[in-house]
């Protein structure tokens, strides 16, 4: 063997970093986050594949197509997807250093609550001899905005981990495999000034046996990304900026064909605002030529902002395109709340008509509910949910603790402030709770989320969803899964929904570091014993509404359902309804949407006037 590059500032044992040989190996994990047993949350098979896992696999399939590394050097990518895969460090290991190859450790698209995991990883790789790169949005979100490098950057530097902030697209990710090649890896790659354009880039792609391993014929990829708006809660904006990027319809046509031809048709388009992508009506117009002209089989899950009804023809486009389900960011109704996020573009005089613009073409509707905004209270948080329930026709209710996630203006705020936050990273996942409330103590803004869920997802109310679904020609059954899996990962499971999966895997060993490894014979008996009891309630759940679906799917009548939240928008029901008339800050901003459509109407009378 060689001896080790002695000029860089990294140091691998047992690796030969200046090694002629013409293998190198990208490993690249998306690591999965501890539950509050410490356990890594991992399944069987987990919801949707990774967009990050894929545009970096995207990147460095590219990368390996040109030979970035020098003509004759094969790059071999590996990746894992932690949350349906374990990751075997010595394995991977042994995988690089086969036939003296060297290689590079990605951990990639590591968000706040997959930090600590990410660095327990990194240090049995890096015990290994291996090199290890982390990027993601913890990384990038934490260098964007707060001074110098914060202390748990610095604990993986001082491992021998480099750091990359910013985006690998434009070449940025061939120089770091070429330094990871060569042996002299940077501490710090920093890309945040110069984020690359879109257009043209890799196609986003994970192997076919990869998204087996996920629940469904789903994958994701994004066709822009940044914001122009200003929530405060956000880390988008800080992150990917506020000036918005995007793929061309080209590219978006490019990545549903090559996927299709693997026999994947199902996509999440992951572009936090995809009403905003200055490309969006040509790009759907490419996507209803694929459907229409060419009969592809192709669905599509996007999200959108409350203002997307107001984009003449992007509803109606959406609907022809494929879009089945929409995710809308609605966070709160009362616009105090909604004041005090900065998400001001949120008017609630919208919420209604908009979601009734979707129901219309038959398209599924989830939306985002923010608990804990300094107004709120146990009992508004009941009241408002009430509301939404008798008044707003959405059909799935996500809800989140504001959380002050690294990266973002109030992570910022509290930061400088010197206000309390949970030191422990791991937490900022939305289902926990993370900072003070100026009224409500930890324990009662707990207790209020869970009765959140439980309040919305009650027998009465999923009826409810299941009967308005049946009445808007959206699929009963999807609709019922769906209600099982939010109501099911947050109770039994206790996990957030977005982090949910079929059947929970767990490792013995695969512990938190600092709690201690169990008996294999308690730890096996418990697992056990747990799945057991879970699948047993899951199952009683799915029997019970499953004759209530049979039920509403035999009813004649099922299909004129209707209720207060269906019935059209009127004029006049700014005055009557409660989640108008309620509160001053509601009747303000119902006085204000008068207003400017008054004033709407008047420009309007005077254009036609002449
Ligand atoms: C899609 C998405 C999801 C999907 C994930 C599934 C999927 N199909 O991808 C779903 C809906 C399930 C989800 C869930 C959650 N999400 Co999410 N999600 C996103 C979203 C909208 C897009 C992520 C993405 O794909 N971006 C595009 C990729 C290409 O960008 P990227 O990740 O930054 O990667 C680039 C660079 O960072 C770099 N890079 C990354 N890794 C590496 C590694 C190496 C070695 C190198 C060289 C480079 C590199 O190169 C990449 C390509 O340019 C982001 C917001 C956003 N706009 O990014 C939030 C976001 C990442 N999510 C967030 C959160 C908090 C969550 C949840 C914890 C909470 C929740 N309940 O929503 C869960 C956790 C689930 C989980 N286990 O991941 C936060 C994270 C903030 C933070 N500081 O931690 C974000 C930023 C949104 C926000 N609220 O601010 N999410
Ligand atoms: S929460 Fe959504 S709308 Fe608000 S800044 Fe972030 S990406 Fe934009």
């Amino acid at each position: 063997m060689r001896q080790c590059c002695q000029g860089c500032h990294l140091r691998y044992r047992g690796f030969d970093l200046a090694s002629q040989s013409s293998r190198f190996t990208f490993v690249m994990i998306k690591p999965s986050h501890y539950d509050d047993d410490g356990y890594v949350i991992q399944w069987a098979k987990s919801a949707i594949p990774s967009n990050t896992l894929a545009a970096l696999y995207g990147i460095a399939e590219d990368c390996a197509g040109r030979q970035a590394l020098g003509a004759g050097v094969g790059i071999d990518l590996v990746p894992i997807d932690e949350t349906n895969t374990r990751v075997h460090p010595e394995r991977l290991a042994a995988r690089i250093r086969r036939d003296g190859g060297t290689g590079l450790v990605g951990l990639v698209g590591v968000q706040s609550n997959q930090y600590p995991r990410a660095l327990d990883l990194a240090r049995k790789f890096r015990a290994l001899g291996c090199q290890v790169c982390i990027g993601g949005f913890h990384v990038s979100g934490t260098l964007a905005m707060l001074p110098g490098v914060q202390p748990e950057l610095q604990e993986a530097i001082d491992m021998g981990v480099s750091l990359f902030a910013g985006e690998a697209e434009g070449g940025r990710l061939d120089e770091v495999l070429l330094d990871a090649r060569a042996g002299t890896m940077k501490p710090i790659y920093n890309h945040m000034d110069d984020l690359p354009g879109m257009e043209g880039t890799p196609v986003p792609i994970l192997p076919r046996d990869r998204i087996g391993r996920t629940a469904g014929r789903h994958t994701s990829f994004d066709s822009g990304r940044g914001c122009p708006f200003q929530c405060s809660f956000c880390t988008i904006i800080n992150v990917q900026g506020r000036k918005s990027r995007y793929r061309t319809a080209d590219d978006i046509e490019r990545i549903v064909r090559v996927n299709v031809a693997q026999g994947v048709n199902r996509f999440f388009i992951t572009d936090d605002n995809f009403a905003r992508n200055r490309n969006w009506e040509q790009i759907f117009d490419r996507l209803i030529a694929l459907r229409e002209d060419e009969g592809f089989d192709v669905k599509y899950i996007i999200q959108v902002d409350t203002l997307c009804r107001k984009i003449p023809n992007f509803i109606e486009k959406a609907g022809r395109a494929g879009v089945k389900r929409v995710f809308i960011g609605l966070e709160n109704i009362n616009p105090v709340n909604l004041a005090a996020a900065a998400k001001r573009q949120n008017r609630i005089t919208e919420y209604r008509r908009m979601l009734q613009a979707w129901r219309s073409i038959g398209v599924l509707t989830y939306a985002g509910y923010i608990l804990g905004f300094p107004a709120d209270t146990p009992e508004s948080i009941q009241r408002d949910i009430d509301i939404i329930k008798r008044e707003l026709p959405v059909d799935l209710l996500e809800f989140f603790y504001l959380t002050p996630l690294p990266g973002s203006a109030d992570h910022k705020a509290l930061f400088e402030k010197g206000v309390p936050m949970d030191a422990d990273l791991n937490r900022y996942d939305l289902n926990h709770s993370t900072t003070g409330h100026p009224t409500m103590s930890r324990a009662q803004l707990e207790q209020a989320y869970r009765d959140a869920w439980e309040t919305y997802y009650s027998p009465e109310h999923v009826e409810t969803i299941l009967r308005r679904a049946r009445a808007s020609g959206i699929s009963v059954g999807n609709t019922l899964f769906l209600c099982l899996w939010f109501y099911g990962c947050v109770t039994l499971e206790k996990i957030h929904p977005l982090e949910g999966g079929w059947w929970r895997k767990k490792s013995r060993t695969d512990r938190r570091p600092g709690l201690p490894i169990e008996n294999p014979v308690t730890f096996h008996a418990r697992y056990w014993a747990d799945q057991l009891v879970k699948h047993w309630k899951m199952l009683q759940l799915v029997v019970r509404y499953g004759r209530l679906r049979r039920q509403i799917k035999a009813d004649p009548n099922a299909r004129s359902y209707s209720d207060l939240s269906l019935e059209p928008v009127k004029d006049d029901e700014m005055d009557e309804l409660e989640m108008f008339t309620l509160s001053q800050s509601a009747q303000n901003a119902v006085s204000k949407a008068r207003r400017d459509a008054a004033a709407s109407a008047a420009a309007k009378a005077r254009a036609a006037a002449g």
